[in-house]
Parts: C-alpha cells; sequence; structure tokens
C-alpha cells in the first residue's frame, strides 16, 4: 500500500500510511475535511485534534493489522490481562513517541499553522482507572507490546470515567467525567463482534441425550457486550497489540413482546437496565459493600472476553482440550475472579467437558496477582446477592468448595479452623463469597506486587494458601513505562541523558547506570539542575494559571500526589508543615530552606475522613499562603483533579517525593518508581517498593524513616496509645493543638474533630507515632538540599539505579516465570500491495 502508483509524479506515499512531512501534512488536512467535515478557515482546535489523531490513527492500523494477521498465523500464545480498570492517559503523544514520529509530526503540524504541544494537551485522557492498578494496566500493556508479546488487554469501556475533581471551598466536588463527548478516535467499535450475557434467573436439571446429568442456566436477563477495540503500539517495534474494552447494550432494542401487549415503558426501562452496566466506573479504590451493579459489571466483562477467546481459539483448534495453550490469562486482582467459575461453566455446561478436566485447564490458564494486605479490602460479596445475580456460578463455587476442603482434610485432618480459614465461603456470620480464595484455588500461579508485600502475603492474608501450595507463590515487583514516564513527560531529562549515554535506556532501562560515571562531572552536574529548574518553572506557571498563586521554582518540591487515604498519611505530611510553620512563626531567623508543598489526589466521594484531609490541607495553604511574616518560604498547593495528565507534569518537576504509607499497608506504589525516575529524591518508610527502590539507589541516596512493618505490629500488639505521644511531644501537640483551636477554620472549632479525634484515640495508621522520625527526617532534606552539588548527585544516582523498575522487567518476569510466552516479530508489509485483497472467495473467509 506505501507506493501507490510508480509514477512519481502522481503521489509516492500513501497518505495513510507515509511518513514524510509532506505526506503527513496532506493527511491532516484530508482527515480535517473528510472525517471532521471542515476547512481550516472553521476548524476549531478539537477539529484539528482530531484531524490529527486519525492521521495518526491510520499508521497504528497498518501496525496493528499486520500484528493481527502475524497472530492468526502462528499458532502462538496469547497474554489475556483482565482488568476492570485501565488509566492509560492520553494517547496522542505516546503514539508519536512509540512511532518514533514525533519531529515529522511537529514539522508537519507547524507548517500546517498549527502547535504540536497544544493539540496534545487537547486531548481528554481516558479515566477509565482509580488508580495504582489502572494504570499499571495500562504500563503492563506498553511493556507487552515493547517486548513484542502476543496480548489482548480486557477490560469495561466505561461511559463516565473517574470524576473529575474541582476544589470549591476547599472541598472536593466531584464533576461527571465526560470523555466521550466530542467522539474517541483511537477506539473502533466491532458490533459484528457482540456477544451474549446472561444474567440472574436461576438452574434447571436434565439429562442429555448421552444419559449424562447436566445443568441450564435460565437467565432473568440478557445483555449484549460490544467490543471497542483500541491499538496498543510497542516502542519502535511494529507490533500493536489490541486493549478491548466492552460495552453493555440491551440485546434487542426493544423488547417487542412486552411493546406489543402495550408495556412500552416496561421494555424501555429493560434496555435502560442493560445500558447502565457499563455507564459508570465505581471511584472506589476498596470494595463497596452490596453493590449488585458492581458484581454485575464484573462479570459482564469477564463473560464477554472468555467468550471471545473460545471463539479465537476454535479458529485454529477443533476443542477446548488445548484451550490453556492458547492463552496465559491474568487476573488484575480479584475484580475478575469470578472467570475461575465461569470457564468452569463454559466447558462444562455449554462445552460439555468433565468436570476432572475442565478444572486442570481452568487452573492452568490462570494467574492472579494481588494488589492489598488490608483484611477489609479483600473483596466478598454477600450469598444471597451473588445468588440471585449469578445462580449458576454459585453452584459451582459450591463445588469447587467441597472438592477443595476435601483435599484439605485429607492434609489437614481435624483441622476444623483451618477449613473454615480456608473456606471459599466465609460462614462467620452473613455469609459470603471470598473473592480472593476463589482466584488462589482456580489458579496456577498467585503473585504480590513488590517483595515486601509477597512476603506479607505469605504471612498473613494468603497463609493458609501458601502452607497448601508454596510453590503457586512468587513475587513480581511493579514497574511503570519509562516512555510515557521519562520520555514522554520529560523531554528535557530525556534528551540530556541520551546526548549523554545514547537512547538504548529508553528499552533498556538498565543502561541508565552508565550516568553513574558523570556523577562527579560538576558540568553534567550543573546542566542537570538545571533541566529540573525549567521544569520547575513550567510547574510553577501551571500553579499560577490554575491556583492563582505564586511559587518559587528556587524552593524544594516537595509533593505527594495519589490517592487519597488514611493508610497513605497525607496528614502526616500536613501535620509536618503546620510544624515548619509554627517553627518560623517562633523564629523567623531559622535557617531552613524555603519549600512549596504540593499535594493531589481523589478521594472515594463517600469517604469522609480523606475529603476532610483535603479541606485541612487547602485550609492549611489558605493560611500558610497568606502570611506574610514568614516571608513567603512556605507555600501549601493543592493541584486539583490529579490524573494521568497531570502526573506527566508533576513527577518531573519534584525535588521529593513522599512515600510514607505506615509500613505494611502499601502494597507497592509505583508513583514512587515514577518520581525516582525524574530525579527526585524519597523521604519515605519501609513499605511496598520503597524497600527496594532503596536497595538499589543506595541507603545513602534515600531518606528513610518510620517503624517497620514488625514494629508497627509489635506496637499494636503491646497496646497504641497515640494520646501519649501528643502528650509526650511538645511539637505534637502544639500542632493538633493549633488545628483544634480553630485556626485554619475561622475560628471553627469543631471542624477537623473528626480527624483530630481520631488521630489522638485510634490513630489506626500510626501517625502520631511516626511524627517525631519523620520530622527529623524532614530536617534531614532540608539540610541536604542547601547543598545543592550532593544533592544533584544523589539525583543523579537515583535516575541511574532506576532499571528494575521499568514495566518491561516486570513483564520478562511474568512471562518467564507465570505465563510461559516467548516474543513473536511482526514485519510491517503491505496490506494490499496490488490492490486485489479483498478479492477472496467466501469460503476462504474468517469473519473475526
Ligand atoms: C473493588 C470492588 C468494588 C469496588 C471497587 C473495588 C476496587 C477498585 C479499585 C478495589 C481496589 C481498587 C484499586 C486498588 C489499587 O489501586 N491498588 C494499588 O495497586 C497498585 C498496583 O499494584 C499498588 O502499587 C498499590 O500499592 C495498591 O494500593
Amino acid at each position: 500500500m506505501n507506493l501507490v502508483t510508480s509514477n512519481p509524479l502522481i503521489q509516492v506515499e500513501d497518505d495513510r500510511t507515509g511518513l514524510s512531512v509532506e505526506t503527513l501534512k496532506r493527511a491532516i488536512a484530508d482527515n480535517l475535511f473528510y472525517i471532521q467535515g471542515k476547512f481550516p478557515g472553521i476548524a476549531t482546535q478539537q477539529d484539528c485534534y482530531m484531524a490529527l489523531a486519525y492521521t495518526i490513527r491510520d499508521r497504528l492500523l497498518q501496525r496493528w493489522l499486520n500484528t493481527y494477521q502475524t497472530y492468526l498465523a502462528k499458532e502462538n500464545k496469547v497474554v489475556c490481562y483482565l482488568s476492570a480498570e485501565f488509566l492509560v492517559g492520553p494517547h496522542l503523544g505516546n503514539n508519536l513517541i512509540n512511532l518514533d514520529l514525533w519531529e515529522p509530526v511537529k514539522q508537519a503540524v507547524e507548517e500546517s499553522g498549527l502547535d504540536l504541544q497544544a493539540l496534545i494537551d487537547i486531548e481528554e485522557e481516558p479515566g477509565l482507572g482509580n488508580g495504582g492498578l489502572g494504570r499499571l494496566a495500562a504500563c503492563y500493556m506498553d511493556s507487552l507490546a515493547t517486548l513484542e508479546i502476543p496480548a489482548i488487554g480486557y477490560g469495561i469501556r466505561y461511559e463516565f470515567g473517574i470524576f473529575d475533581q474541582e476544589i470549591r471551598d476547599g472541598w472536593q466536588v466531584e464533576i461527571t467525567d465526560k470523555w466521550l463527548q466530542y467522539g474517541n478516535p483511537w477506539e473502533i467499535a466491532r458490533p459484528e463482534a457482540a456477544v451474549l450475557v446472561k444474567l440472574g434467573g436461576h438452574t434447571e436439571t436434565y439429562t442429555d441425550d448421552k444419559g449424562h446429568y447436566r445443568v441450564r442456566w435460565i437467565p432473568g436477563s440478557v445483555v449484549k457486550g460490544i467490543p471497542y477495540d483500541t491499538p496498543i503500539l510497542g516502542y519502535k517495534v511494529s507490533t500493536a497489540n489490541n486493549m478491548r474494552l466492552w460495552r453493555a447494550e440491551a440485546a434487542e432494542s426493544f423488547d417487542f413482546q412486552r411493546f406489543n401487549i402495550g408495556d412500552y415503558y416496561g421494555a424501555v426501562n429493560e434496555k435502560v437496565a442493560s445500558e447502565n452496566l457499563t455507564k459508570v466506573l465505581y471511584p472506589n479504590d476498596e470494595p463497596i459493600q452490596g453493590k449488585e451493579l458492581r458484581l454485575a459489571q464484573q462479570y459482564f466483562f469477564v463473560a464477554c472476553s472468555l467468550q471471545d477467546m473460545i471463539r479465537l481459539h476454535f479458529f485454529e483448534n477443533q476443542s477446548l482440550d488445548n484451550f490453556h495453550e492458547s492463552f496465559a490469562i491474568q487476573l488484575n486482582d480479584t475484580h475478575p475472579a469470578i472467570a475461575v467459575a465461569e470457564l468452569m461453566r463454559l466447558l462444562v455446561d455449554e462445552h460439555g467437558m468433565d468436570w476432572h478436566q475442565a478444572w486442570g485447564i481452568t487452573q492452568k490458564s490462570l494467574g492472579y496477582t494481588n494488589h492489598t494486605l488490608l483484611p477489609e479490602a479483600l473483596e466478598k460479596w454477600s450469598l444471597e446477592l451473588f445468588g440471585s445475580l449469578l445462580p449458576r456460578h454459585l453452584e459451582i463455587i459450591y463445588e469447587i468448595n467441597q472438592r477443595f476442603l476435601d483435599e484439605v482434610r485429607l492434609r489437614y485432618p481435624q483441622d476444623g479452623d483451618k477449613l473454615a480459614r480456608l473456606s471459599l465461603i466465609d460462614n462467620s456470620g452473613e455469609q459470603y463469597v471470598r473473592m480472593a480464595h476463589l482466584a488462589c484455588v482456580g489458579s496456577h500461579a498467585i503473585n504480590g506486587v513488590a517483595a515486601l508485600h509477597s512476603e506479607l502475603l505469605k504471612e498473613t492474608v494468603l497463609k493458609d494458601f501458601y502452607e497448601l501450595w508454596p510453590e503457586k507463590f512468587s513475587n513480581k515487583t511493579n514497574g511503570v513505562t519509562p516512555r510515557r514516564w521519562m520520555v514522554l513527560s520529560n523531554p528535557r531529562r530525556s534528551r540530556y541523558i541520551s546526548q549523554y549515554i545514547g537512547d538504548t535506556w529508553i528499552k533498556d532501562l538498565d543502561r541508565l547506570r552508565d550516568l553513574e560515571s558523570l556523577v562527579e562531572d560538576s558540568q553534567f552536574r550543573q546542566g542537570w539542575r538545571e533541566i529540573k529548574y525549567q521544569v520547575k518553572q513550567d510547574l510553577a506557571a501551571y500553579i499560577q494559571r490554575k491556583n492563582n498563586l505564586t511559587v518559587d521554582p528556587h524552593s524544594l518540591f516537595d509533593i505527594q500526589v495519589k490517592r487519597i487515604h488514611e493508610y497513605k498519611r497525607q496528614h502526616l505530611n500536613i501535620l509536618h508543615v503546620i510544624h515548619l510553620y509554627l517553627q518560623l512563626k517562633n523564629n523567623p531567623q531559622l535557617d531552613i530552606p524555603s519549600r512549596t508543598f504540593i499535594f493531589g489526589g481523589k478521594a472515594a466521594p463517600g469517604y469522609f475522613m480523606a475529603k476532610l484531609i483535603i479541606k485541612l490541607i487547602n485550609a492549611v495553604g489558605e493560611v500558610v499562603n497568606r502570611d506574610a511574616s514568614i516571608g513567603n518560604r512556605l507555600k501549601v498547593v493543592f493541584l486539583a483533579d490529579y490524573n494521568v495528565t497531570l502526573g506527566q507534569r508533576v513527577y518531573p518537576a519534584a525535588d521529593l517525593s513522599e512515600q510514607i504509607s505506615t509500613a505494611g499497608k502499601e502494597a507497592s506504589g509505583t508513583g514512587n518508581m515514577k518520581f525516582s525516575m525524574n530525579g527526585a529524591l524519597t523521604i519515605g518508610t519501609l513499605d511496598g517498593a520503597n524497600v527496594e527502590i532503596r536497595e538499589e539507589v543506595g541507603a545513602e541516596n534515600f531518606f528513610l524513616f518510620g517503624l517497620t512493618t514488625p514494629e508497627v505490629n509489635q506496637l499494636k500488639h503491646n497496646g497504641y496509645h497515640p494520646w501519649d505521644y501528643y502528650n509526650g511531644n511538645a511539637n505534637l501537640k502544639a500542632v493538633i493543638d493549633l488545628i483544634n483551636s480553630g485556626f485554619f477554620a475561622h475560628g471553627d472549632t469543631g471542624l477537623f474533630r473528626p480527624l483530630t479525634d481520631s488521630l489522638l484515640s485510634q490513630d489506626p495508621y500510626l501517625v502520631l507515632a511516626d511524627f517525631q522520625a519523620y520530622v527529623d527526617c524532614q530536617a534531614q532534606v532540608s539540610q541536604a538540599y542547601q547543598d545543592p552539588e550532593q544533592w544533584s548527585r544523589m539525583s543523579i544516582l537515583n535516575v541511574a539505579r532506576m532499571g528494575k523498575f521499568s514495566s518491561d522487567r516486570s513483564i520478562r518476569d511474568y512471562c518467564r516465570e507465570i505465563w510461559n510466552i516467548q516474543p513473536v516479530q511482526i514485519e510491517l508489509q503491505d496490506l494490499c500491495p496490488d490492490g486485489t485483497c479483498l478479492l477472496i472467495p467466501p469460503e476462504k473467509r474468517n469473519y473475526h
């Protein structure tokens, strides 16, 4: 398709695949005319963005179709990453990087009288996730494609993603996310590949024609799942994998039976109910009790995805006996854990396989990644709700459980407690299905997301399973993609690094080690600092624009961005801010560097304490930012609507990264890696991946503080009395008393009481116990920042030693140790060289 004609006078490059500046310009104009239906005189920026996006999409499609063709021709295994969330971030910039088209497109756009950055900034990001877990899925999709691993990401196409956050009077306000309002140029709907999903109803037994006892599920309703495909391109390779997200629609646009008997509204209701299924992402980053719609969402996307896999499998295979050789299915937490029961149902009920064989195939196909240690964050569904939505699955789970517990009884006769602890059904009070247990028994591999987390899993929430099957357990430390989190978000730093050590680090992050030899090069260090300063200037301008607040780019940018949670301890951070404020008030001569404290993050809408923490941060900012007596030495900024796009601005501008969760609570963290890759130093506890980051960068390049996990447990075991810390620490007392005095609340002494009361009476996350250690450690940070040369050395070494935290490394580990899968190279070929490719006899067509 590249050479449309051999006559060079007419046209050399195809408009949809050509990569020269001239062709790109022509293609952008063409798309503006024929897709947007606009001419330049009336085109909006949005129109121009769309025209450019379609131009880039054409180039992606060529790679994507080549990839698809190759995967079909070869019988290779495919990774299916099942995730209720994919927080991919804006596509345009990332695709330009991965296509290696940044420069020619920039030129083409400029020669068309447009500004590339302005077009990139227009793209509204698909907020199809809450935070870490969804973003991890996106980083993994990038790495899978870059490593040329055949993969499909299966998930949900929410019509409304995570809410947009506004701050009004210091409080979080949630605004509906309308990411689809101007259309989404990166996806292609595939209505022809729709599938049906049953819900509710009851089961019946019958005997089939071979005399076998069988079960039939008579559903209460049926919905249609329509796939929407988005190509995910690898970095400088021709592999473009598929992210397939499902949207629910009514199975019939109208229920004619009802329509005919005059029940028009009944028919309409049915349609509305079906389509509600994928309307909105639940904005909680831990399970919510009893929301039937959430369980329906989970089942819906799992059922759609497994049907899709079976359909694909039958293109090359006659039976499902070798299904597990076609697919390695990874469960991103328990949200898709119903896949265990659904795959069994498909194999046994729908395809007539015997139970034993089906169970073997199910276990061999599935792997389960756990992302939490908090017992209250383990997903469970009441039997009643579960049985009413998924009656057949409940029966299957009972059967799995019976066989499983029989096995356990053989291993541990007489141990009733053990049996109760392992059971898939929680019988201790109201009965529940335990989704993590279902995932564990149904998978051949179980992993945590950082070394510490994987160890703690074995000692706590999954202890009994570990004792049963130690060989199933492993660790796969999270990683993040250096394409989005360095090359795209920090072009200055990336260019600078490449100038010195070449650009192989982008695909092989261990190569950053070559920077170590430059640590003593003072010129290199100076350039290093200048870049940080420029990026900080950019963020300062953003803060000026959005918050109407002036901050000094010379000040230490101390940043905590992540979901707001008590265990992540944003309140510990703000207590330190208040402490510094008091110190400066008492002693204006105090020799400490100016600091800008930057916060960002969303609170779950129903999480009162998290919302109160946001209010407190803003209230402290109100007072501190306006207090002339401290001479602009402290500023407190809350950046509204923290998301992937904003993350890309924030990470590169940080001097200090706040990773201060209570030890043993943060499974891994991934923001910690993004900061460090961009030259920030970390102040952090021994929690999640912080432990490994510190190991890699060296203890001398990491600001460590706080209780360790065993110390946390010990303290709680011995009886923790936060009040004693308050009484025993004058600094801490002064801070809490100041909050309680109403000083930050226009005299309202009650506003922050729920927060301070919780700290003084319960303090479940040991904020008060860690306060002094944190303050002391922050003093060390301040001191270190006074020595720019030494700070730069530490910053360079942080970046140089980040190799381990590339998601490429994580994916290689999964491929080798869980999925047993190899790369498949894609050669870019002309899809229809002589224009005759459609001339396929009907019997040879494959309708996919
Ligand atoms: C479950 C049921 C019902 C409603 C919501 C949920 C739900 C949704 C999202 C439960 C949990 C989440 C998200 C969890 C999450 O983001 N965990 C984070 O995962 C990261 C990637 O592994 C880790 O780095 C973080 O430590 C972990 O908190």
